[in-house]
């Protein structure tokens, strides 16, 4: 953004009630309303002269949630709006001069205090909040550096900028952070949404230590506070009003092998076979630009792929699903059907002259669809119809920040480009109000966003049973609600697999929970070492792919040796065996906006020493994995927050907090386990769709009391929405009476589990006196039900038909 001149906004003239739970209010010449949504969110939008109608369900967030808050005055000057109510409780008050607005929660703690608005001539607007000196700062979405972001200046604006380790702005705009630090000793967090579609400029307290100052280059001032207190609490919030990552469908859950490109039927056809031979567990394979006839998309090269449906029939009897790409720009070529129609029915772009907007990318002069408007993003969902029919499972949308260039040179085969798009003449339509139009650039951070929003629509449409996959590389504030999100072009260095740790970190705080960054790294050829490296931690991702580009070295997991591919196998396996947990992760985040993957800080708010940490992460509440992230490394220390730790391959026992330095060759990934979890977990198979020999296995880990579920459906339809969905209470009990107790509630929804054999895994546990199940004492045996006793773990035996149990210990671990 340019250097803007700021005039700051005049003192309270007037105010008056506004929307249900809002004040409006005259600054002279600048028009404010403050509110408060029945969550107790508070909102500031401001605007020279008059407020724009809100624009956020237009741009595809969830309706605001108005409170009843009514506005009064005091003697003072100063206006109120409260509200207190079963979701939260929030006061605002109204300075007027210099006008200021201060959020405080229900015991009158001061939450946030906004000040500082100023407008600039050509629209821009700037507005700054307070940080406490103890405050750390997280999120901002997809962001190179630190986990901490206090000291930065962060700009949002998507753009194609392959990931150097201090590039920004990159592909993702998400205008959010997470406020989270210890006021006298007590944690303290809160969310800021500056809802900005516009390029955005961010401030994090470097200019002033005391204040993070946000500007934005057009549409007026939108900022909204999420009161914590926990970091979940913000989340669940924040995810309550721009949206949740759906339920994935389970085979997406599983590992993906991409790259750039799959170039023939053959080709795809023995990397399918390699996979199933060697036994390597993945469940999906991506095809690339590659595909295309031309690269024109929504079409098949006829002679390297003839007939695609029986392709991908065959693969799917062999479990793997296929995801294809598709990029926005659509050839210029009256030849082609897409183009035809797509120009038929005014759907592109234009300039600001009215000319057809174009720009350079793969398949040469492309053509961008508007998606601010409607009937054009009904009409680019109906587009993937053929994909659909073909037996295409998920969708890829790439280059749609958009990214593209002005010109380019060949090198063989390879366009190079060569100069960036110039988009200032660029125009789309207004999202509000789509007959009028804007400058792209003021409605930019949503192009992908818009366009995923239509792809996910269309797919939920056409096969209403069925969950959508679609993988992006740009989005907005919200993008979880429509895609998962993988951090674009990396690169295979140590450097970048230690840098997609706090940037997955932040993506997840900033509400996209389905995040992968390239396993073994994009750019450059991958080393065995980093790809074993990279393997055990990426098989962790909540989005776990495997992708490299062009020219550069193969990067399946058999090109690096057996020794590679044997650590590869086994960490996908993990994943596999995790799969349970995992699953049970995203419909917590379907239901309440929690991340997969965690900060430390995010799970044990108390311990102020966990807030720095960003080489570890918590994947959910459960497993903290602390990778090696350096060439050569077989040992590494690892920060343990308060509790008891329970190493999972080995079951040594730790009590945090501590630093430990852990050993790990090259076999070995540190994964430690919460004590108290339970980890619902199952055998491996070489994809979700094969069944397992044990379906279940509870893997308990002792040291504290714990409540958590097992959540089951089909892994496939969208039935659970309406009941077909099974849950399963587990509760540990670490020492009822000096034993140690696994509780299984009912079972309960309707989906019908068949009766089954389930192991129950005590880690670390002492040769047992007595096993009891439902009270009664067990025999030993594999016999059902039975229990063993080897290696520290006891291991029993039971039949699972839906009823409650109770497995007991005795003595306790
Ligand atoms: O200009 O489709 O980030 O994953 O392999 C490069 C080719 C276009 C960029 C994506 C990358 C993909 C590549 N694309």
């Amino acid at each position: 953004m340019p250097e803007l001149r700021f005039q700051p906004a005049a003192g309270l003239r007037g105010h008056r009630p506004g929307e249900p739970g809002a004040v409006l209010l005259d600054l002279e010449g600048v028009a404010v309303s403050v509110a408060i949504a029945c969550d107790s969110s508070v909102r500031l939008r401001a605007a020279p002269s008059a407020l724009a109608p809100d624009d956020s369900e237009a741009v595809g967030l969830l309706p605001w949630r108005p409170s009843p808050a009514e506005p009064f005055a005091e003697d003072d000057g100063r206006i109120l709006l409260a509200f207190d109510g079963p979701e939260g409780a929030a006061t605002v008050v109204i300075e007027p001069e210099p006008f200021a607005v201060q959020v405080r929660d229900r015991d009158g703690q001061s939450l946030a205090r906004l000040s500082g608005l100023a407008f600039e001539p050509g629209g821009a607007g700037r507005i700054a909040l307070d940080a406490h000196p103890n405050e750390h700062f997280f999120g901002f979405g997809e962001k190179t550096g630190r986990l901490d972001k206090r000291g930065s200046e962060l700009r949002m604006r998507c753009r194609d900028a392959n990931i150097q380790l201090d590039s920004d702005p990159l592909y993702v705009s998400i205008p959010f952070f997470l406020g989270f630090g210890h006021k006298a000793q007590v944690p303290q967090a809160r969310g800021v949404l500056l809802h900005a579609i516009a390029p955005s400029r961010f401030d994090v307290a470097r200019a002033d230590p005391e204040r993070v100052v946000m500007e934005t280059l057009a549409g007026g001032i939108d900022v909204t506070i999420f009161p914590g207190p926990s970091p979940a609490d913000v989340l669940r919030r924040f995810t309550g009003w721009v949206g949740r990552t759906p339920l994935p469908p389970l085979w997406a859950l599983g590992h993906h092998q991409s790259r750039w490109s799959y170039r023939t039927e053959r080709e795809v056809r023995a990397l399918a076979r390699e996979y199933r031979r060697r036994a390597i567990p993945t469940d999906a394979i991506h095809l690339d630009i590659d595909y295309m006839d031309g690269y024109r998309v929504f079409t098949w090269d006829a002679r390297r792929f003839p007939q695609p449906k029986r392709l991908l029939r065959d693969l799917a009897s062999e479990g793997f699903r296929v995801v294809t790409i598709i990029d926005p720009g659509v050839k210029v070529d009256p030849g082609y059907a897409v183009f035809r129609e797509g120009r038929g029915k005014d759907v592109f772009c234009r300039r600001d002259d009215r000319s057809l907007y174009t720009l350079r990318v793969w398949p040469k002069d492309a053509a961008l669809p508007d998606f601010n408007r409607p009937e054009v993003r009904q009409w680019w969902g109906e587009q993937h119809e053929p994909l659909l029919a073909a037996g295409v499972a998920g969708i890829w949308n790439d280059m749609n920040e958009p990214a593209g260039w002005d010109k380019d040179v060949r090198l063989g085969r390879l366009m190079v480009p060569y100069r960036f798009q110039d988009t200032t003449r660029l125009r789309q339509a207004d999202p509000v109000d789509p007959t009028r139009s804007v400058p792209h650039e003021h409605v930019r951070n949503i192009y992908g966003q818009q366009e995923c929003r239509a792809t996910r629509t269309w797919l939920e449409a056409a096969a209403p049973d069925r969950r959508a996959f679609v993988l992006s590389r740009s989005g907005y504030a919200g993008i979880q609600r429509f895609a998962a999100i993988w951090t674009g072009d990396n690169a295979s260095r140590w450097s970048q697999l230690r840098l997609s740790l706090p940037m997955l970190m932040n993506l997840s705080l900033s509400g996209v929970a389905f995040c992968g960054a390239d396993i073994g790294g994009f750019a450059w050829n991958c080393t065995p070492e980093l790809y074993a490296r990279w393997i055990q931690i990426g098989a962790l991702y909540p989005f776990a792919r495997t992708h490299s580009m062009l020219w550069v070295r193969r990067q399946e997991p058999w090109r690096f040796g057996r020794r590679v591919e044997a650590i590869a196998r086994r960490a996908l396996e993990l994943r596999m065996r995790l799969l349970p947990y995992l699953y049970g992760l995203f419909r917590e985040s379907e239901r309440i906006g929690a991340p997969v993957w965690r900060p430390l800080f995010y799970e044990f708010p108390e311990d102020e020493q966990s807030v720095g940490v960003d080489d570890e992460v918590m994947v959910g509440p459960a497993l903290l994995a602390a990778p090696i992230l350096e060439k050569g490394a077989r040992a590494r220390d690892v920060y343990l927050p308060p509790g008891v730790w329970i190493s999972l391959d080995d079951d040594a026992r730790y009590t945090g907090p501590r630093q430990v330095r852990i050993l790990a060759p090259l076999e070995r990934v540190p994964l430690f386990v919460r004590g108290g979890a339970v980890l619902p977990t199952r055998s491996p198979t070489r994809h979700v769709g094969e069944t397992p020999s044990e379906p279940l296995v509870l893997e308990v880990f002792p040291g504290a009391d714990s409540e958590t579920e097992v959540v089951e459906d089909d892994g496939e339809s969208t039935d659970y929405r309406s009941g077909a969905f099974a849950r399963t209470a587990l509760r540990v009990r670490d020492r009822a009476g000096g034993r140690l107790r696994l509780e299984l509630g009912p079972r309960e929804g309707r989906f019908a589990v068949p009766n089954r054999r389930v192991r129950a895994v005590f880690h670390a546990a002492l040769p047992p006196r007595q096993v009891y199940l439902d009270a009664r004492p067990l025999t030993p045996g594999s016999t059902l039900p039975g229990f063993s006793w080897a290696d520290g773990r006891v291991e029993v035996f039971f039949e699972d038909d839906g009823h409650a149990r109770s497995i007991e210990l005795d003595p306790a671990p």
